[in-house]
């Protein structure tokens, strides 16, 4: 169901015509215009294949510079522009530049992360984001929907680990604010407006981000528990207990483990048991192997022994790490060949995250399978309903109430993955209406044409331009 077909096209924007196409030319060359059928279709459908764009050209910038004239242009043509990344966004690269001393990589927003993540490693050091989608998305990207991912309960968000970036306006302007200091406070700091901002308020060009140092002990346990609330009493103790050197905390339920073992190849579940209803993956990062051990083995005979958690497998090597990750960040490609999914990203109240769950599947019933998987440790549920295709009896089962239940938790309708178009006009769910006429107030002030990604983020009522 594509949602872009409901939404009306902003006739104040300009058709592209062959004098604009030549002037790109002139600026890109004809390998940066890309015209092709096919590569635009790839560039016109997202990840999920919900959405469909109808965009008759896509701009291969190279440069801050080129990006600077092309954004210049199609403001003053009134053209409006999506900046893409790897198109991972549920709603290539170059070289970076490494300050080998201090842990701050500087470098260009095409950078695929999972490249940013083995120059690193190479060097020693670690992005402190790390994401399923690590293989196709762009560290302009991840700033962009202000990524969060699985390394969030320990590195924190990007609006603490990039230090800068540089961005160009809607009108061209380069703004320059690719800091590498730790601390800075001099005058309002802009370039948190641009972290999650998914595009609509400036073109992300250069980021700078601190990078930790890779540390030499790397502990993975997957565990099991019979219930959401042993669940729960694990993060509590575990954030006690192995304190500074727990760096992940994801769960699933036993229905997100069924779809994997049904649709991925080679997996198996490391607990097989019929007892069990959910998993936990705890990693820990530290500096001594002997003491991390120590520690997380001492943590699991207790949480063991106090019947919090059923059974549990500690990875013996780096292959069976990766094939326990492999379970947690398949989900996503699961529910995909599972057919059609409708994707909740929602950040509630730990004590009542799973409750949402058993109301969808009360609400549901053998209509829909309900999915429940996430970063627990940051409060954060994937919830995803799978179906054989897209129908709106399901549709009306969920929506509004999923907003509703949320918004009455004082939760938050996009932990981590933005509103893009899908939620544009669901902000009010989790934002009061002063604070998105701000929004809009600044959306206007940066993009007074409203070229930038329109459609997405804010209420298009909220967003008539001049
Ligand atoms: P795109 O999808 O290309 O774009 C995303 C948004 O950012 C769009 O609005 C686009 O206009 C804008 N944009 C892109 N590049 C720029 C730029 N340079 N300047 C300005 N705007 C820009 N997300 C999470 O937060 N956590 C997860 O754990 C996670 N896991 C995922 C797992 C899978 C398998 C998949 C498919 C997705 C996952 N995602 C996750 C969602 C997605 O990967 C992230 O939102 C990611 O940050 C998008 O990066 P991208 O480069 O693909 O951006
Ligand atoms: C994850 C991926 C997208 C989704 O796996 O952490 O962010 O909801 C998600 O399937
Ligand atoms: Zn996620």
């Amino acid at each position: 169901a594509s949602t872009a077909s409901t939404t009306v096209r902003n006739q104040s924007f300009s058709v592209i015509n062959s004098d604009d196409i030549n002037y790109f030319k002139k600026i890109l060359g004809e390998s940066g215009v890309v015209q092709d059928e096919e590569k635009l279709d790839d560039a016109n459908t997202d990840w999920m294949r919900k959405q469909k764009g109808s965009s008759k050209l896509m701009l291969q910038p190279k440069s801050t510079q080129e990006v600077s004239q092309i954004l210049d242009y199609c403001n003053s043509r009134c053209l409006a522009v999506v900046p893409q990344g790897g198109n991972t966004g549920l709603v290539g690269g170059s070289v970076p530049v490494f300050d080998e001393a201090s842990g701050i990589l500087v470098c260009e927003a095409g950078c695929i992360l999972e490249n940013l993540i083995s120059y690193l490693d190479n060097e020693g050091f670690i992005m402190p984001l790390d994401l399923g989608a690590k293989g196709s998305c762009q560290i302009g990207g991840n700033v962009s929907t202000n990524a969060g991912g699985l390394r969030l309960i320990r590195y924190g968000s990007l609006h603490g680990s990039v230090l800068g970036l540089e961005a160009v306006l809607a009108n061209g302007t380069v703004l320059d604010m690719l800091g590498t200091l730790r601390k800075d406070n001099t005058g309002y700091d802009l370039k948190h407006l641009f972290i999650g901002s998914e595009g609509s308020l400036g073109i992300v060009t250069k980021v700078s981000i601190l990078t930790p140092p890779k540390l030499a002990s790397v502990n993975l346990a997957f565990l099991a528990c019979k219930d959401y609330t042993s669940c729960q009493k694990v993060l509590s103790q575990a954030k006690r207990n192995l304190g500074e050197i727990l760096s992940a905390f994801e769960f699933l339920d036993i229905n997100a483990m069924d779809l994997v073992l049904k649709h991925l190849d080679g997996l198996r579940d490391p607990l097989p048991s019929s007892t069990h209803n959910f998993y936990i993956l705890i990693e820990t990062t530290g500096s001594m192997e002997s003491h991390d051990k120590e520690k997380l083995e001492a943590f699991l005979l207790q949480v063991m022994e106090s019947g919090l958690v059923t059974d549990g497998v500690l990875s013996q090597d780096i292959n069976q790490a990766s094939s326990f990750w492999r379970i947690r960040e398949g989900i996503p490609e699961a529910l995909m060949k599972a057919g059609a999914v409708y994707k909740y990203d929602l950040s509630l109240p730990p004590e009542k995250m799973y409750d949402l769950v058993v109301e969808m599947r009360g609400r549901l019933g053998t209509e829909a399978n309900v999915v429940a998987y996430g970063h627990l440790g940051d409060g954060n549920l994937h919830l995803n309903i799978s179906a054989q295709q897209y129908n709106d009896s399901i549709l009306s089962k969920i929506e509004p109430f999923v907003y509703e239940w949320t918004s009455k938790q004082r939760g938050s309708i996009s932990a981590e993955h933005g509103l893009g178009l899908m939620k544009a006009n669901k902000i009010h769910y989790s934002k009061s209406a002063e604070t998105v006429q701000l929004m809009a107030s600044i959306k206007k002030l940066l993009d007074p044409k409203g070229i930038l990604n329109p459609y997405k983020v804010l209420p298009t009522s909220l967003l008539s331009h001049s």
